[in-house]
């Protein structure tokens, strides 16, 4: 009997199916995995609930008061046709709480997905850092929250933009929070512009648009005036601006730290998280046209890979520099977060596994109520004095309190420490604790003197006593952030052809959409500091001059692990598409089908209409999408399942094929789907007749990363070639280079 597709998150037509319940029962219990640790109080002590019925218990519906419901649909009246009466409290209370349902969304990265899981130590990291969770073999609880900035929490995810990328390590010696992003450099070198940046990114003021977009006036006019944003720019614009998925993405602290070992001796340290599937990026047509089919698609990727089991995977890395009074590492200012140390001067060194391993229970509870801050430091963590990092340490409190409603959020289950919280904050709004004690100030004589303070040997934080040169107060930046283009350059120098191109696409699509000429002009002189080609073919995508490279142009060398290309990773995990309709070859589709699955990747059968192909065969095969809601953006691959062609009867001859039958055209939404993988470089593969496709897409079947077999025979070699060429991502050949 055939497998059900694992369509990750979707019960299959032969699981059992939810009955109407008739007589009460008690609430569904939290999925495998799902329920959280313990409830502790604040003051770290178990609260005694069940960690499975947080929100709700027992069988009935109650008010908010625990007062059981005869109704809730209908209000209190006089009569039938009468009046509502103002005493009905059920519906004034269920109204009243539903109009405040939403809070705030957060002023930067409102839209996101997060995920549980754990981070495991590797113990490489105890020569630098005396921090607990980096030991060797130490299982710290995580929960991490991708993002994307500008959007409103309803955008669409595939946008060009930065993802976030924060993690919140529930320590043995309270929260570590290490909140990045997918780009290592930042727009901006000091705090203190953070708001003008993002009013220039978000929409215009006055219409209110584009929804979650840089391409606009404000962007550009701001990035072209504050030109140490033309690094993080470069980067929003190259591929690493619209990721495949959030499991593919890497991740970084973007900020010089300084480590601190068991003796106190220090060490500058840059955060990288390593994706163990790899970085890839989609094509920017894909990411347009996903936005409109599935605008939920990296939310919707991370969810199903974990729900399905294929658990995502990063590893934890670490570029250490001596901890000298100047704070540089090879000439690069090692406090400008527009700059990296690329990774060939210093190498990034593994420290940790994490692993997400859990979706959460309730989106608002966990991942809406989560609060992340660059201060929630450990022992053997601290900050350097970064300007950009200064004033996160203060934002990010400041901002929780209107969002979240007050100063109590670390009281909320997914913020609350797994450790033993005994502060003297107390009351405030959404207080949930019970503190007892009368003496919440220290020293005191009432409560025995507690709490007590502890030192470093105890576990306390003690800052490092690191020198802080002394000097005038100034408003103004260190002569070395006054570079801004050698980084760019470098960046630029170091991608290949294929993700220049894409570059200049981006920045082409990008400046087209501003009105004003003046700010394209400014933002053509910018790249014509990073590099003359670019600036030129920039310039003629726009119908304007290009203006004159500066002399010299920044002299410097490429770094090869800049480049998203040139590696191979595993192709587990990525979805493949099987394109067939009633007169496919069945076997055929039956056995490649499970040998995607035994390969780890996800198959999903396409076909005219849902339900099944081969109904009245006794092995029908289950159709997950119709030829109407399929689009190729939500494919790595696809596979064309057609008939024996004509005169060949190994299977007997068919007189008709996928996407339509011998002599009728293919059908046009097939013709489409084939033809959009094809130009965003998709591996597509096809046996039988499915040449007929190829022809109806005017795909040339000799082009890169086509592969037909003569008969269904050969429908599992051409899957193994196609997933051959996904360990690279996509059939890079096939895009033209031309710079
Ligand atoms: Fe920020 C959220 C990352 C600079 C102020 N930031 C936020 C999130 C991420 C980052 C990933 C979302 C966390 C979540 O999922 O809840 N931010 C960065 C990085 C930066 C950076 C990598 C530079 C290296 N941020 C930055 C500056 C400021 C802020 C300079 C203000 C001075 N960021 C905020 C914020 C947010 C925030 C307004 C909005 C929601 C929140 O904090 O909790 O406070």
């Amino acid at each position: 009997m055939d497998q059900p597709a694992p369509i990750p998150g979707r019960p299959s037509s032969e699981e059992p199916q939810l009955q109407e319940p008739t007589e009460p029962r008690e609430p569904l219990p939290p999925k495998p995995g799902q329920s959280g640790p313990e409830p502790v109080s604040p003051t770290g002590r178990p609260t005694g609930a069940d960690p499975a019925a947080l929100a709700q218990g027992g069988a009935h519906l109650t008010d908010a008061q625990g007062h059981r419901l005869p109704d809730t649909d209908h209000s209190l009246t006089v009569g039938a046709r009468g009046p509502v009466l103002l005493r009905d409290h059920h519906l004034r209370e269920k109204i009243t709480h539903f109009d405040h349902e939403r809070i705030p969304e957060r002023v930067v990265h409102a839209r996101g997905a997060a995920a549980h899981g754990v981070f495991r130590g590797y113990g490489t990291a105890a020569s630098v850092t005396r921090a607990a969770f980096l030991e060797k073999d130490v299982e710290t609880p995580v929960f991490t929250r991708f993002s994307t900035v500008l959007g409103s929490r309803g955008s669409a995810d595939t946008v060009r933009d930065t993802r976030g990328f924060a993690t919140k390590f529930y320590t043995s010696e309270g929260v570590f929070d290490l909140v990045g992003n997918n780009i290592p450099v930042f727009f901006i070198q000091d705090a203190i512009k953070f708001p003008d940046v993002i009013h220039a990114g978000k929409p215009h003021p006055d219409r209110e648009i584009p929804q979650a977009q840089s391409a606009h006036d404000t962007f550009w006019d701001f990035v072209s005036l504050h030109t140490e944003a033309t690094h993080h720019t470069l980067w929003n614009m190259s591929d690493r601006g619209i990721p495949r998925s959030y499991r593919m993405m890497e991740g970084f602290g973007v900020h010089t730290f300084r480590l601190v070992d068991a003796r106190g001796a220090t060490t500058l340290a840059k955060f990288h998280w390593k994706p163990k599937l790899g970085v890839h990026s989609l094509v920017w047509e894909e990411a347009q046209l996903t936005g409109g089919a599935d605008p939920d698609f990296h939310r919707r990727d991370l969810a199903d890979a974990i729900e399905a089991g294929a658990f995502p995977q990063w590893e934890l890395g670490i570029q250490t520099f001596p901890d000298t009074p100047e704070q540089t590492f090879e000439g690069i200012d090692l406090l400008d977060p527009t700059k990296i140390v690329p990774e060939e001067l210093s190498p990034v060194q593994p420290i940790g596994l994490l692993t997400l391993n859990a979706n959460p229970t309730n989106f608002f509870a966990e991942t809406e109520q989560v609060a992340f801050h660059p201060g929630h430091l450990v022992p053997g963590i601290d900050v350097t004095d970064d300007p950009l990092l200064a004033g996160r340490l203060f934002s990010y409190i400041d901002t929780q309190i209107t969002r979240l409603g007050g100063p109590n959020f670390a009281q909320l289950p997914i913020n609350r420490p797994h450790t033993e919280v005994n502060d003297m904050l107390r009351d405030g709004m959404h207080q949930t604790a019970v503190h007892r004690g009368v003496a919440p100030y220290r020293p005191n004589s009432l409560d025995g003197g507690c709490p007590f303070t502890a030192g470093a040997d105890a576990g306390g934080y003690v800052e490092a006593p690191v020198e802080v040169p002394a000097g005038r107060k100034v408003r103004e930046a260190p002569a070395s952030f006054a570079d801004h283009y050698s980084q760019p350059r470098q960046f630029w120098l170091s991608l290949s052809p294929v993700e220049r191109e894409h570059v200049i696409a981006a920045y082409t699509f990008e400046l087209s959409k501003c009105y004003e000429n003046t700010i394209k002009e400014r933002v053509l002189r910018t790249l014509a500091a990073i590099d003359p080609v670019l600036c030129q073919e920039v310039a003629t995508g726009l119908g304007m001059p290009a203006p004159e490279p500066p002399e010299p142009l920044a002299d410097v060398a490429p770094s090869p692990a800049l480049s998203q290309l040139g590696r191979e990773w595993p192709a587990e995990g990525r979805i493949i598409g099987i394109v067939a309709d009633g007169n496919s070859d069945l076997d055929a589709v039956r056995a490649v089908r499970q040998a995607v699955l035994d390969r780890s990747m996800v198959p999903l059968v396409v076909a005219p209409t849902g339900g099944t192909l081969g109904a009245g065969s006794g092995d029908p095969v289950t159709v997950q999408r119709t030829f109407a809601a399929a689009r190729s953006v939500e494919f790595d691959a696809l596979l064309l399942a057609g008939a024996p062609e004509p005169g060949d009867d190994a299977h007997g001859a068919r007189d008709a094929k996928a996407g339509g039958g011998s002599g009728a055209p293919v059908d046009p939404r097939v013709a489409l789907l084939a033809g959009e993988a094809f130009r965003h470089a998709k591996a597509l593969g096809g046996w039988g007749d499915a040449r007929r496709v190829t022809e109806a897409a005017g795909i040339d079947p000799a082009a890169p990363g086509v592969i037909l077999a003569d008969g269904p025979d050969g429908a599992v070699d051409v899957l193994d070639g196609v997933a051959g060429l996904l360990t690279r991502h996509r059939v890079w050949d096939r895009f033209p280079a031309t710079v």
